[in-house]
C-alpha cells in the first residue's frame, strides 16, 4: 500500500524539534515520510514551500515565535490549501494534533501510519470538509439514514393507522377532525422518525473505537441546517393552524333548520328539553341527518357535553342565560351512543352517562308522539320527572344506599336530622326538601343536594314526585 513517501516540511525554531522528528521518521517510517525540510520562520517556510513544494507541513504547536494561526490562516483557511499538522512534544505524555485533537503519545505512532497510508486524502483529524471521499462517505451516511427514516416513517403510520384510538365516527363534525388527527399522526411519525432515525444510527455508526481517545471533529455551526429547521417547523405550525381554524370552522357551520334541544348538565345526570313540543327527557334522542343544536347549560358546576362518536365537545356550565354553549352535531349513523361528562364534576362524575339514540326521521316523529301526551297515573308522572330531572343519580328506590338517602319506605317514616331533631317525613317536608335542600339535613349525609334543583319541577311536577315517593313501600 504505502507508495511515494509523503514530503515533509518541519516548521519549528527550535531545532531539537525538528531533530527529534527527523529521526523518528528515519528509525520508523522512512518508507511513508521524508523530510525535504526545515523553516524556523513562517518566511522561511513560505520559502521552502515554494522551492520544495512538500505535501505536508508539520507545524510546532508550542513555539511561539512562530505564528502557528498565521499558518492554519494561510494553508487551511486561506487560498492556498496544503495538508498541516500542528504538533506538540511538549505536554508531557500527550501529543497535540491539528489544534483541536490531542492523543497520547503511544498513538501517534498508528496515527502517523494511518496519516501516510492516505496520500491525497485528508490529514487525519483536520476537518476535512473538502475531501471528495469524505463528501462521499457523507452522502453514503444521509442516503442510508434517509432511507429508515421513510421505512420507520412507513411503518408507523401503519402501525397508527390500526390503533382505534377513537370509536367509529357517526357525525358530519366528525369527519374534519378525524382528516385532521390523520395527517397530524403522518407529520408525527416523520418527526419521530426523522429524529430517532438520526439518534440511533448516530450512535451506533459512529460509537467511539475501543482505544480512541481522540476528541471528535469540532463544529462551529451550520447556517443552512439551522435556517432550515426552523423555516420547516415554521410552515409545518402555520399549515396546521390554517387547516384547524378551517376544520373547526366547518364542525361550526350552522344549519338555519337545525333541531333546537336544551340540554341541561347537573350533578349528575343530563336532561333533555325539546321547547319546540315542551318535551322533558333523561335521554337524547336524535334523527339522523340533520343537525342538532344542543344548547348547554348547568344547574351547577362545569360539566361537559361529550360523545365520542360524534367527536365534537363543548362544556355546559353554570350561570344562566348568558353561559349557554351551543354545540352542532349532525348525525351520519343509526344507533345508540352514550353522552359523556368530559368535565370532573365530583363524586359520581364517572357515571354521568345518558343515552343518545339516533333514529330515523319517522321513528323520531313517533317517539315525539309517545312523550307528548303524559301519563294519567301521577305515580308513572313521578318516575318520569325523577328520572328527567336526575334525582335518581342519588337517591335509589329499592332501599340500597346512595350518595342520597333511598326513597324506599321513606314516606311516613321518621328521619332524624343533623341536629339530633326528628322529623316524620310528609309531603310538606318534602317539598322543602326540594326547593331548598340545605334548609334541614339529613344525618348522615351531606350537604350536597343541588340548590337549585327544583327551580325547574312545578309544583304539580313535585306533587307528582310526592305520590311516587309514596308509592314507594
Ligand atoms: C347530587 C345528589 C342529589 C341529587 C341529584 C338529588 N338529591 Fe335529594 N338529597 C341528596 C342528599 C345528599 C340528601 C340528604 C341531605 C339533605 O338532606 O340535603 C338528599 C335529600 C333529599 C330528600 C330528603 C330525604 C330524607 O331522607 O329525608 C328528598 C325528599 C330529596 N332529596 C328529593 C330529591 C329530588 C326530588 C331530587 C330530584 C329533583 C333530588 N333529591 C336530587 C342528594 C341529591
Ligand atoms: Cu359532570
Amino acid at each position: 500500500m504505502p507508495g511515494r513517501p509523503q514530503r515533509a516540511l518541519i516548521a519549528s525554531s527550535h531545532s531539537l524539534f525538528g531533530q527529534g522528528l527527523l529521526s523518528l521518521f528515519r528509525k520508523r517510517h522512512a518508507d511513508q515520510v521524508e523530510v525535504v525540510g526545515m523553516a524556523a520562520t513562517l518566511e522561511e517556510a513560505l520559502a521552502a514551500i515554494d522551492q520544495l513544494d512538500p505535501d505536508l507541513v508539520i507545524v510546532d504547536y508550542d513555539d511561539e515565535t512562530l505564528n502557528r494561526d498565521e499558518f492554519l490562516a494561510r494553508f487551511v483557511e486561506g487560498e492556498k490549501k496544503l495538508r498541516l499538522v500542528l504538533l506538540s512534544l511538549a505536554a508531557g505524555e500527550e501529543a497535540l494534533v491539528y489544534d483541536r485533537r490531542s492523543m497520547a503519545a503511544s498513538q501517534v505512532d498508528a496515527w502517523l501510519e494511518e496519516w501516510s497510508a492516505t496520500p491525497g486524502g485528508a490529514t487525519p483529524g483536520a476537518p476535512a470538509a473538502h475531501s471528495e471521499s469524505h463528501r462521499r462517505k457523507t452522502m453514503k451516511h444521509l442516503i442510508l439514514a434517509g432511507i429508515l427514516v421513510i421505512l420507520v416513517t412507513a411503518a408507523l403510520i401503519l402501525g397508527l393507522d390500526k390503533v382505534t384510538l377513537l370509536p367509529t365516527a357517526a357525525s358530519a363534525q366528525a369527519l374534519p377532525i378525524d382528516s385532521m388527527f390523520r395527517l397530524e399522526f403522518m407529520v408525527i411519525a416523520f418527526l419521530f422518525a426523522l429524529i430517532v432515525v438520526f439518534m440511533l444510527y448516530s450512535i451506533l455508526v459512529f460509537r467511539r473505537k475501543s482505544g480512541d481517545a481522540t476528541d471528535a471533529v469540532h463544529m462551529t455551526g451550520n447556517t443552512r441546517l439551522e435556517v432550515v429547521w426552523t423555516i420547516v417547523p415554521l410552515i409545518t405550525v402555520l399549515t396546521f393552524s390554517y387547516l384547524g381554524a378551517r376544520s373547526l370552522a366547518e364542525t361550526q357551520r350552522i344549519d338555519p333548520k337545525a333541531l333546537e334541544v336544551e340540554v341541561t348538565g347537573s350533578q349528575w345526570s343530563w336532561r333533555f328539553d325539546y321547547p319546540e313540543w315542551g318535551i322533558t327527557s333523561s335521554e337524547l334522542m336524535l334523527p339522523v341527518n340533520r343537525q342538532a343544536v344542543l344548547h348547554l347549560s348547568s344547574t351547577d358546576v362545569i360539566h361537559s357535553f361529550w360523545v365520542p362518536e360524534f367527536r365534537v365537545k363543548q362544556d355546559a356550565l353554570p350561570g344562566g342565560e348568558a353561559f349557554v354553549r351551543d354545540l352542532r352535531v349532525t348525525p351520519t349513523q343509526m344507533g345508540s351512543f352514550k353522552v359523556r361528562c368530559a368535565e370532573l364534576c365530583g363524586l359520581q362524575h364517572a357515571y354521568m352517562e345518558s343515552p343518545v339514540v339516533v333514529v330515523s326521521q319517522a321513528d323520531f316523529d313517533a317517539w315525539i308522539a309517545s312523550q307528548t301526551g303524559l301519563p294519567d297515573d301521577p305515580v308513572l308522572r313521578g318516575a318520569k320527572w325523577a328520572k328527567d330531572f336526575g334525582c335518581a343519580a342519588c337517591h335509589s328506590i329499592d332501599g340500597s344506599q346512595g350518595v342520597g338517602p333511598t326513597w324506599k319506605g321513606l314516606y311516613g317514616h321518621q328521619v332524624t336530622m343533623e341536629d339530633g331533631s326528628v322529623v316524620t317525613v310528609d309531603d310538606a317536608y318534602i317539598i322543602e326538601s326540594i326547593r331548598v335542600p340545605g334548609a334541614r339535613i339529613v344525618q348522615g349525609y351531606a350537604n350536597i343536594m343541588p340548590a337549585n334543583i327544583g327551580q325547574d319541577l312545578s309544583d304539580a311536577q313535585i306533587a307528582d314526585i310526592i305520590q311516587y315517593i309514596q308509592s314507594l313501600k
